[in-house]
């Protein structure tokens, strides 16, 4: 069981951050997205330590400057950190358990130390999800929803930790080859309500899974763009709380080039803007967690519409 007490992460919040600014978020021993997300919709900022991520990859492979872009992610607005050892961008390769324990377990015990939030590993295994429970991660994010390792579900039951399930169509390596569905957006949230059904056979609390479309995922263009189009439907058939995660992704690159007559594909890094359309479009069609690579804008589009919705 996770045993960190709110009172411990309030005092680690305001180690590190000055004893003025409250605790952007709580989470209890157990972590219940369901609670988590109750208030307000949540930021959870990216933090790829990993040689070839699409966006950001190499640039925080080294242990301490991850650790140094998770908190200045903090700092920008990010209440959740997803910290990440293995690429699942198309065509990326796997790496040994051995290596995503090297490059994960030091970020995540830094950052569970310093960072005062909840800190999330992005693995498909259940060793590098236990190791990194243990180092003080609170939740699981694993892109297979508990498939390509069994044993990942019952290490979170077991610790109590949070978990994100998120749809893929076949694995990061091919896919992309010939992603095919008859109707994405009903075949996604029958997917999704299995792998809860899954996560709660294996001992998991409802209240502690949270979902994702897997945005990209073995998917096309007009699949990813069906799947935001209807994100309302989405989340009224998944009785848990969604996360959507478009920040920097291929399909704004075609879009910015194919709609918005940018001359060619914009880079990643030049992508933020367009990630901030659907981040708004997300969290307006009831989207309860936004996965960022710029955590400031993220934050502030949260603020500003829950101001509107308020009103
Ligand atoms: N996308 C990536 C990696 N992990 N996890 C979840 N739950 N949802 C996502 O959309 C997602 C993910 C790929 O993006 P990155 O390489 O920039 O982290």
């Amino acid at each position: 069981m996770l045993t960190m007490s709110i009172d411990t992460l309030q005092n680690r919040h305001q180690r590190a951050h000055g004893r003025d600014r409250a605790m952007p978020v709580r989470f209890a021993a157990v972590l219940r997205w369901s609670e988590l997300v109750a208030a307000r919709p949540l930021v959870m900022g990216i933090v790829n330590v990993t040689p070839d991520s699409f966006s950001d990859g190499g640039r925080f492979l080294d242990a301490g400057a991850a650790v140094e872009h998770g908190l200045a992610l903090v700092d920008a607005g990010a209440d959740l950190l997803d910290v990440g050892g293995e690429s699942t961008r198309p065509g990326a390769e796997a790496v040994d358990t051995a290596e995503e324990l090297r490059r994960v377990v030091p970020v995540v015990t830094r950052l569970a130390a310093e960072a005062g939030v909840p800190v999330s590993v992005d693995t498909t295994k259940a060793a590098v999800a236990m190791a990194a429970v243990d180092a003080g991660a609170a939740v699981v994010n694993d892109v297979s929803a508990g498939r390509v390792d069994p044993e990942l579900l019952g290490v979170v039951a077991d610790r109590g930790a949070g978990i994100v399930l998120m749809h893929m169509q076949g694995e990061p390596r091919t896919m992309q080859d010939e992603p095919t569905y008859d109707d994405v957006v009903d075949e996604v949230a029958r997917f999704l309500v299995e792998r809860v059904e899954a996560a709660e056979q294996a001992g998991i609390d409802r209240a502690c899974c949270c979902v994702d479309p897997g945005i990209g995922f073995g998917k096309t263009l007009p699949h990813n763009l069906a799947l935001l189009a209807h994100l309302r439907a989405l989340v009224a058939r998944v009785d848990t709380p969604i996360l959507v995660g478009t920040s920097r992704k291929r399909f704004l690159g075609a879009i910015l080039r194919d709609v918005a007559g940018e001359p060619g594909e914009p880079p990643p890094e030049r992508r933020d803007d367009a990630t901030l359309a659907t981040v708004v479009w997300a969290l307006d069609a009831g989207a309860r967690i936004v996965r960022v690579h710029a955590a400031g804008p993220a934050a502030r589009a949260v603020a500003l519409l829950e101001a509107i919705r308020a009103a």
